[in-house]
C-alpha cells in the first residue's frame, strides 16, 4: 500500500509539473454516486467552451453512460473505466492525458468515480478537489466523511432545489465544514433550476486566469 501511494504521489507530481508547463488548468471533481457531477458538467460545458479550451476525464468504474452524456458539448472526453476501482490514480490521469493536446487546452475538468471516501485520498496531479455534496444525502456528511472536505479547494451544495421536501440542516452542515476547513467556500448549486452555476463557473474562470500567470 505504501508503495502504491508512493508510485501514485511521484507520477502526480510528474503531471503537476507537465501542466504547470503548459498552463493548464486541472480540476478533480468528487462527491457520492449520484450528487450531481455529470449534470453540473452538463451545465458548465455550455459556459465555457466558446470562451475556453476545455477537455472532461470521465472516470467510472464500469461503462460509458456519463461519457455518452457529455458527447456534443463540444469538448474533448477521455474515458477512464477502473473495473472495479473505486477511485482515479494518477497513472490512469497519466494516460487519459495522452490523447489531449495540452498546448491547446485551458481546463480540464475530471470527474471522478462516485465515491465520498477513496477519491479524496489520492493525488491525481489536479490544482484543486471540488467536493460535490447533494443536500438528500443528509448534512453530517462533512462529520462522517471528513477527509474530502479538508482536502477540497471548493465545496458544491448541490440539489438545493429539494430543500422544501427534504431534512437538511443547513447551519448544521455549514458549522461541520468550518470546522473541519476554514477556507473552504461553499457554492449552493442546483443544476435542476440553474442556481449557482455563474458563480461556479466564476471560480472555474478566476482559477484559469491564476493559472495562466502562475
Ligand atoms: N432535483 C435535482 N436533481 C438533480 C440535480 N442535479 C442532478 N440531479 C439528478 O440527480 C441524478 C444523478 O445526477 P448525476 O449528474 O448523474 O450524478 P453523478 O454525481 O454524476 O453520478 P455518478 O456519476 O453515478 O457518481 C440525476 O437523476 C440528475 O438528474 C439538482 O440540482 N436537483
Ligand atoms: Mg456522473
Amino acid at each position: 500500500m505504501q508503495s502504491l501511494l508512493q508510485a501514485n504521489a511521484e507520477k502526480a507530481a510528474e503531471i503537476k509539473d507537465i501542466l504547470k508547463t503548459k498552463k493548464v488548468l486541472m480540476v478533480n471533481l468528487i462527491s457520492s454516486p449520484g450528487a450531481g457531477k455529470t449534470s453540473l458538467l452538463e451545465k458548465t460545458l455550455p459556459k465555457l467552451v466558446d470562451k475556453y479550451n476545455v477537455a472532461v476525464i470521465e472516470g467510472d468504474v464500469e461503462t460509458d453512460l456519463d461519457g455518452k452524456r457529455l458527447d456534443g458539448y463540444g469538448v474533448p472526453i477521455s474515458l477512464i473505466n477502473t473495473n472495479g476501482a473505486c477511485h482515479l490514480e494518477s497513472i490512469s490521469i497519466e494516460k487519459a492525458l495522452s490523447v489531449f493536446d495540452l498546448d491547446k487546452l485551458d481546463l480540464i475538468i475530471i470527474e471522478n468515480v462516485g465515491n465520498l471516501v477513496c477519491p479524496a485520498e489520492f493525488d491525481i496531479g489536479e490544482d484543486y478537489k471540488v467536493a460535490v455534496v447533494s443536500t438528500p444525502e443528509g448534512a453530517d456528511k462533512p462529520a462522517k466523511y471528513p477527509l474530502l472536505f479538508q482536502e477540497a479547494s471548493l465545496l458544491i451544495n448541490n440539489k438545493i432545489d429539494l430543500l422544501p421536501y427534504i431534512n437538511f440542516d443547513k447551519e448544521f452542515f455549514t458549522n461541520e465544514v468550518k470546522k473541519l476547513n476554514g477556507n473552504l467556500p461553499i457554492i449552493p448549486t442546483s443544476c435542476k433550476n440553474d442556481i449557482g452555476i455563474d458563480e461556479w463557473v466564476s471560480w472555474l474562470e478566476q482559477k484559469i486566469k491564476m493559472k495562466k500567470t502562475d
